[in-house]
């Protein structure tokens, strides 16, 4: 893997924990022995997990309120890549880029492909953008892109989500994640049904592009930038379009776009049994869609999605290989610390998910014992899995700190020089 922080930093920081991770990694075998679980078939399969990077998550985020930019941050999709790049290096598990189109639009794709493989990168979904409008665009997306009501304002944005494809499949993607901000803020604005039946005429003109081995996911959003109905509003009108759709097309649960209190893992569920579930938009909240750091505010809750998804592979669920995506927004932190521990904080969600035991959680289950049950559930979130993760970022050459690594390496403070005393050219590339 292509080095952007110096490798000596890494190995030296390695070096200075490495006996309080082997000592912490015996303690987690003879823990898991005592349980009848085999460490190494539990590193085996979370040794396979990867998150993709949101290219926009490496830039500081901001709310409507304000944004405050950090120093240093990337002014080019050729610097975000350098970003992400940091991000997998030292955390090992996120060698792909989910980028958002035309946010990060460049001259050449195939030159930003090639830059993207010389830093150890590849690409995940291709993001449209038909929720705000870009200049000289001919039909603004005020009210409504592919749902709205004069058809030329449909056509530009389904256009746009073809481009979006055939950009994709220049830098090796195989999905397009299609989300619409389209919806009404007053109760009579809309026609509910006509609006969703002009979804439907232009997500089909966008599927039949799709390439024979691409998927597209309907991301659905409860509320905003519409505040009173959005068009494809849950995971049922997701899951209605999907399935109108054909095969190519699956729903993707972004974890901040559900009602308050939704039992999300149970949507998970219903996807899963339908064949549906597209992947994920990782991120946690309190309040709405707040776009804040995975695990960080409820990390039971993403640890009970991933039981849903650990009960799947456990049994061998046909046509399941949901993607894995983060999706947020940074605002208080440096977006490259937020994004490796988000990433982390999947991947422990992930590993510890793996050590429920499904046997004896089908018994309880069974036998209705809630309590036991509910127990199987909390031994293996209660397992602290860190040294396990450690290790497996050692193995790939990552850090076993990450975020101490990275704040030793002063990778912010040079990237942030380097990039105020070039010249900003087109690419950006350095
Ligand atoms: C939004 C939505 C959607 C969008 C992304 C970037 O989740 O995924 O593409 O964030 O704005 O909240
Ligand atoms: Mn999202
Ligand atoms: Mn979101």
């Amino acid at each position: 893997m292509p080095k952007i922080i110096d490798q000596a930093v890494i190995q030296s920081h390695n070096d200075k924990v490495m006996r309080h991770l082997r000592g912490d990694y015996d303690h987690l075998e003879e823990q898991l022995a005592r349980r009848g679980v085999d460490l190494e078939r539990i590193r085996e399969a979370a040794s396979q997990f990867r998150v993709a990077i949101p290219s926009w998550g490496v830039g500081t985020g901001g709310t409507r309120f304000a944004r405050f930019p950090g120093a240093g941050e990337p002014r080019n999709v050729f610097e975000k890549l350098q970003d992400c790049a940091v991000i997998n290096q030292l955390s090992a598990v996120t060698p792909k880029v989910s980028l958002h189109i035309p946010w990060d639009k460049c001259g050449d794709w195939s030159e930003l492909k090639a830059f993207a493989a010389g830093l150890g990168l590849g690409f995940d979904a291709i993001n449209s953008n038909t929720f705000s409008d870009q200049p000289g665009q001919s039909h603004s997306y005020k009210f409504g892109s592919l749902t709205h009501t004069d058809p030329a304002t449909r056509q530009q944005a389904v256009e746009h989500n073809l481009e979006c494809i055939e950009i994709g499949r220049t830098l090796g993607s195989q999905a397009l994640t299609v989300w619409i901000g389209d919806g009404s803020n007053f109760p009579g604005q809309q026609h509910f049904r006509r609006a969703f039946d002009r979804y439907l005429e232009s997500a089909r003109l966008i599927y039949a592009a799709l390439p024979d081995d691409w998927y597209m996911f309907l991301e659905h959003k409860l509320c905003e930038p519409a505040f009173y109905s959005t068009v494809i509003q849950d995971w049922g009108s997701s899951y209605l379009a999907a399935t109108t759709l054909g095969p190519k097309a699956r729903c993707l649960v972004d974890l901040g776009h559900h009602a308050p209190n939704v039992n999300i893992e149970m949507i998970v569920a219903r996807l899963i049994a339908a064949g549906k579930l597209g992947g994920f938009h990782f991120n946690d909240s309190k309040y709405g869609d707040d776009d804040l750091d995975s695990g960080s505010i409820a990390p039971y809750r993403l640890f009970l999605v991933f039981n849903e998804l650990a009960a799947a592979i456990h049994e061998q669920v046909p046509q399941f290989n949901p993607a894995y995506m983060l999706d947020q927004s940074h605002n208080v932190t440096d977006p490259i610390e937020s994004l490796m521990t988000s990433a982390m904080s999947v991947h422990q969600a992930f590993t510890q998910a793996l050590l429920i035991d499904r046997a004896q959680l089908d018994e309880a289950q069974e036998a209705n014992d809630a309590l036991r049950a509910t127990q199987l559930l909390k031994q293996a979130f209660n397992t602290d899995v860190s040294p396990l993760l450690a290790r497996i970022r050692l193995d790939a050459g990552g850090a076993i700190d990450p975020v101490t690594v990275y704040r030793t390496s002063r990778y912010r403070e040079q990237a942030g020089n380097e990039r105020l005393q070039q010249h900003h050219g087109s690419s950006g590339i350095v």
